[in-house]
Order: C-alpha cells, then structure tokens, then sequence
C-alpha cells in the first residue's frame, strides 16, 4: 500500500519550528479505539517531545471518523487552538460504508482548511485490515499519530506567516 515505504516517524527535531508556544487540539474518532488510542499516543508523545505544555494539548472524542469535522470545527470555534489534528480509523475489510465514510471526512476536512486560518490536520488511517492499521499505530511503519503531530507543528510555525 501506498504509505507502507514512508515513514516520517523518524524526524530530526532540530529541524522542526520551535513549538513551545504553540497550542493544539486532538480529535479522537472512537471506532477501531485500539487503533485511534495508539495514534493519539503518539501524537500526545510527540508534542510533549517537542516542548509542547500538557495544558496546551485539548483533547476530544467524537463517536466515529464521520464526526472529525464537527469535532474540528468545535475545537477551531472554541478552544484558541493554533492547529487541529484529526485521529481516525476506518477498515475497508470491516466498513461497507469505507468510501463514503473516508471520502465524507476527507471532504469535511479540507473544506476546514479552506474556511480557517488554522490548519487541520489529516490523520485518519484508511486501511484494508486491522492489521495493517496496527502496523501504521506504533508498528512496523511507525506511527501516523506521530506524524500528524508533526505536520501540525509545521503547519502551526507557517500559519503564523499570516
Ligand atoms: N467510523 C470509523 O471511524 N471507522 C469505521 O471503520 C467505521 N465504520 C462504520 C461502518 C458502518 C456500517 C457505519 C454505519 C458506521 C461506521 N463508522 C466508522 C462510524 C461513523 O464514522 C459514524 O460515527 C457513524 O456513522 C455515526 O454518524
């Protein structure tokens, strides 16, 4: 699969912006929860890694990856957040409703993008199987969480271009 070579979980954090002042807002989809559990793990890590204060890592569940926008869209409106990031897990094996389910957060996410001046950042596995999931949460292909965390202190660092 098209990730399966491309791990960015090796970063070099001296070349990443200084992000001890930022603020970021995790959103956690419940469904595949072992899964999303382990790239909100990651993530968490990887911000705190980075200088990022506990206080300034909000937190939010929503029920499935379908609702990452709303939840997005709250944490923009509410929580003075410099970046969001969007955790999620969806089957294709187990997921009748995988294209639309995907297609509909992928949309919804970018729309976010395009409507605010904070980025949010797409974390959402898409995969044929639980394992493949697992091999993309913390296994053999690192830790999409991790990355998402990264892309944000990127995307954080750059927005304050603005
Ligand atoms: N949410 C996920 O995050 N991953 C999934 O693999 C997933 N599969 C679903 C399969 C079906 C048949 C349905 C109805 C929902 C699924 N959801 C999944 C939940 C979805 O994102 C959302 O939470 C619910 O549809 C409620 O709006």
């Amino acid at each position: 699969m098209a990730t399966a070579h491309k791990n960015l979980s090796a970063y070099d954090p001296e070349q990443l912006p200084d992000a001890r002042n930022m603020r970021f807002g995790i959103v956690v989809a419940q469904w595949n929860k072992e899964i999303t559990e382990a790239l909100f793990e990651g993530a968490y890590k990887t911000l705190i890694d980075n200088g990022v204060d506990q206080k300034n890592i909000i937190r939010m569940d929503v029920p499935g990856s379908f609702e990452l926008t709303f939840g997005a869209k709250l944490m923009l409106e509410t929580a003075n957040v410099d970046a969001v990031i969007a955790l999620g897990c969806i089957i294709r094996g187990e997921t009748p409703h995988f294209e639309y389910i995907s297609q509909a957060v992928t949309h919804g996410l970018t729309e976010l993008n395009l409507k605010y001046d904070k980025p949010v950042i797409f974390g959402v596995l898409t995969t044929y199987s639980l394992e493949q999931a697992r091999d993309r949460a913390g296994g053999k292909y690192g830790n999409k969480g991790a990355e998402a965390a990264i892309a944000a202190i990127q995307m954080a660092d750059l927005s304050r271009l603005r």
